[in-house]
C-alpha cells in the first residue's frame, strides 16, 4: 500500500481563491493509474481552505460564534475541491470514494485522535481507493480545528503500515531555505532530524496548519516506521509515476530514527 499526498500547492493556485488546477489534477490522475499500485490518496485544502480558515481563525478553535459561517464555508469549499479531484479520479475510471475527515476523524488540541479506520479498511477490501483530504473537524478541547493532509498522512502510514508515503509539493523537495524567495536555495536530497536545528520552529508560514518545522517533525515519524518517505515536485510530469512505480526520481527522502 502507498499513500500519496496531492499538497493543496498543487491541485489549487494557492493564493487565488478557490481556483482548481484541473490540468494538473488530470495529469497526475494519470500518473496515478499508469503506476498501478495499491494507494490511499490525500490531499491538502490550498485556496479552498486556507484563505478563509485564517480569516476565521479556525486555527484556534471556537473563539467566537462569529467564526461558525466561516466553519460552514470551509467545510463546504474542501468539500468542493474534493468533488473536483473525484471526478477526474472517476473520469480516468479509478474506482474512488471519498471520506472526509469531518464526519470520520476527532481532534484533542488539534490533534488526531480518532479515524474511522474501519471505514478505510472496507473501501480497500472493495478494491476501492480511499480519498481523504484537509478538513475542518470537531476537537474535544477546542469545539472544532483544522485537520491537515498531513496530520492524516501520519496516521494514515502508521496505521496501514505503508511501504512509501508520498508528498507532493510545488517544488522538487525540502530545500537547506525557501526556494521561490532565495535563489542561493539548495535541495537537500536526504534530510533527517539534524535539519530541524536549522529550521524556526515557528517560522513565517502562509498555511493554517503549521510551520515546515511540523511538517518535517511529522515525516520523520513516518519515516521511523519503516516506510520510505519522499517529497517530490507534483507539478514535473512524470516524477509521481516514477516514486509510485519505485524508481529513482528528484526530490528529498526523508530517514527515520
Ligand atoms: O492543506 C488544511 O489541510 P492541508 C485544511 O493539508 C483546511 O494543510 C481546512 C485549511
Amino acid at each position: 500500500m502507498i499513500l500519496v499526498k496531492l499538497g493543496g500547492s498543487v491541485i489549487t493556485e494557492k493564493n487565488q481563491l478557490r481556483s482548481f488546477r484541473k490540468e494538473n489534477v488530470e495529469r497526475l490522475v494519470e500518473e496515478i493509474k499508469n503506476a498501478g499500485k495499491k494507494i490511499i490518496l490525500v490531499h491538502g485544502a490550498g485556496s479552498f481552505g486556507h484563505l478563509l480558515a485564517s480569516e476565521y481563525h479556525l486555527q484556534k478553535g471556537f473563539i467566537s460564534r462569529d467564526q461558525i459561517p466561516g466553519l460552514a464555508k470551509v467545510m463546504l469549499d474542501v468539500r468542493e475541491l474534493n468533488l473536483n479531484v473525484m471526478k477526474i479520479l472517476e473520469e480516468k475510471g479509478i474506482a474512488a470514494v471519498s471520506i472526509p475527515p469531518s464526519t470520520s476523524t476527532r481532534l484533542n488540541s488539534g490533534e488526531i485522535v480518532h479515524i474511522d479506520y474501519d471505514l478505510f479498511e472496507r473501501f480497500i477490501e472493495l478494491d476501492t481507493m480511499p480519498v481523504t483530504f484537509g478538513d475542518v473537524c470537531l476537537d474535544k478541547k477546542l469545539k472544532f480545528g483544522i485537520c491537515s493532509g498531513d496530520q492524516l498522512m501520519e496516521k494514515l502510514a502508521i496505521h496501514f503500515n505503508v511501504e512509501r508515503a508520498i508528498f507532493c509539493t510545488d517544488v522538487d523537495g525540502i530545500f537547506s531555505s525557501d526556494p521561490t524567495s532565495n535563489p542561493d536555495a539548495r535541495l537537500i536530497e536526504e534530510v533527517d532530524r539534524s535539519i530541524l536545528d536549522h529550521i524556526p520552529r515557528n517560522s513565517r508560514y502562509t498555511d493554517v496548519t503549521g510551520s515546515m518545522f511540523g511538517k518535517i517533525e511529522r515525516m520523520i515519524r513516518i519515516a521511523s516506521r519503516d516506510c520510505e518517505c519522499l517529497v517530490i515536485n507534483g507539478n514535473v510530469p512524470g516524477r509521481l509515476e516514477a516514486a509510485l512505480k519505485g524508481d529513482s526520481v528528484k526530490g528529498t527522502r526523508v530517514i527515520g530514527e
